[in-house]
């Protein structure tokens, strides 16, 4: 990984890249990190090419949220053309987010809402703080999703779930998104950071095509019928079980030593 640090001059979106974790952090706390084309632009551009070295990457908010999802002050009246484009356009950027490359573990608090709840669906692993409220908010202002929620909520959730939350508004909190698959860890109050960079450090610590291809084989092949998905899963094993790595995690195995990856 990177040794040392590096560090972007402050926009929406701060990066601080250290022993090959880049700590991505939501910079509009006065806005609850609502999700603004400047802020999405910058999510986009640092998963669309990832500098060298970086790992695993770290997403957080500021303020005591993780995001209250799309920012709503830009979306104010735009035509139908438009927000089918803001919409496909916000599926790119979390599609790139998922399946960039870099294992995302994202740290949640406080609001989880709307396009934030979606954004935290992209990432691989989430940490909720106890104060974390999960929230489709959507249904009660007159919208619908448009940044991948059918499809990844739906599927953490099932759809009869999703329809429920949808149509009540309802919060679920830390412990309820834990039991829903929302969440995959509880943190103690005030550690979701400390605990998703100790789950980062461990990622981090796996071989890089293991973790390549866990983040692309798994979600798509959840696409393929049941015989496709098989032989996927031996094309993904054949690629990862013949590479130096995964010679180096046997040997380290059998002589009882941590394995050290490429
Ligand atoms: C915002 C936004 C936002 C806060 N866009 N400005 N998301 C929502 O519907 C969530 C809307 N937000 C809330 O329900 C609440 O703000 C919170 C529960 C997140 C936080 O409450 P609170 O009392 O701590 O803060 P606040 O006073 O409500 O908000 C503080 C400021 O943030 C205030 O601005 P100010 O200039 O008056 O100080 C709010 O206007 C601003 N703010 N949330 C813009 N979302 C691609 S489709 C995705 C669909 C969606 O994501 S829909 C949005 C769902």
């Amino acid at each position: 990984g990177v040794a040392g640090k590096a560090e972007t001059e402050s926009g929406p979106l701060t990066i601080r890249i250290e022993d090959g974790i880049a700590h991505l952090t939501l910079q509009r706390p006065d806005k609850r990190n609502a999700l603004n084309d400047a802020l999405v632009e910058d999510l986009r551009a640092f998963f669309a090419a990832p500098p060298e070295g970086v790992a695993v990457a770290l997403l957080s908010g500021s303020g005591g949220h993780f995001s209250a999802g799309l920012d709503l002050s830009e979306h104010v009246s735009r035509p139908a053309p438009e927000v089918m484009k803001h919409s496909r356009h916000w599926h790119s950027v979390m599609d790139t987010i998922q399946f960039g490359g870099l294992p995302v573990v994202a740290a949640l608090e406080g609001a989880v809402m709307g396009g934030g709840l979606e954004l935290a669906a992209a990432a691989h692993v989430r940490v909720a703080d106890p104060s974390t409220v999960f929230q489709l908010p959507e249904g009660r202002r007159g919208i619908f999703v448009g940044g991948g929620a059918s499809v990844r909520i739906g599927r953490i959730l099932g759809p009869d779930r999703m329809v429920e939350m949808m149509l009540t508004g309802r919060k679920y909190d830390a412990q309820e998104g834990l039991a829903l698959g929302l969440a995959h860890y509880v943190s103690e109050p005030g550690g979701a950071r400390a605990q998703a960079l100790s789950l980062a450090r461990t990622i981090a610590g796996n071989a890089p095509l293991s973790n390549y291809i866990v983040i692309q084989a798994l979600s798509r092949i959840d696409d393929m019928s049941r015989a496709d998905g098989l032989f996927a899963e031996s094309l993904c094993a054949a690629l990862s079980q013949t590479s130096e790595d995964a010679r180096e995690g046997l040997k380290a195995f059998l002589e009882k030593r941590k394995p050290r990856f490429g």
